[in-house]
């Protein structure tokens, strides 16, 4: 390889490139004032939570103060939290929500 010179030799390696992306969970923070019926909204509505997954994440919040709505790449956890930020704030609810490399 290179320009003119002495003949070099270059060696390429050719490795199989699976990177695993970076993973993040979005995770939702207990308040005093949000309904618990808004919270279970919000679960079923932007993560695909049934009505009893939805509810049990709730109540764990509720009573530990922080809990899991899911694990996500960067760009979909990033547009989760905007679209529940959104969303308790057109409701005018206090509840927040965070995302945290895995
Ligand atoms: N603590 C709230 C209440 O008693 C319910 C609640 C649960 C709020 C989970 C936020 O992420 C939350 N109404």
């Amino acid at each position: 390889g290179g320009t003119g010179g002495p003949s070099t030799s270059v060696i390429t390696k050719v490795k199989p490139k699976t990177k695993r992306p970076n993973l993040y969970r979005v995770l939702i923070l207990n308040d005093d004032y949000t309904p618990m019926e808004f919270v279970v909204h919000v679960l079923e509505k932007f993560f695909n939570k049934d009505a009893e997954a939805a509810t049990k994440i709730m109540l764990h919040v509720h009573h530990h103060g922080i809990g899991e709505c899911g694990v996500f790449t960067y760009e979909i956890a990033e547009t989760k939290v905007t679209q529940v930020m959104d969303f308790a704030r057109k409701h005018q609810h206090p509840l927040q929500c965070v995302m945290e490399k895995k």
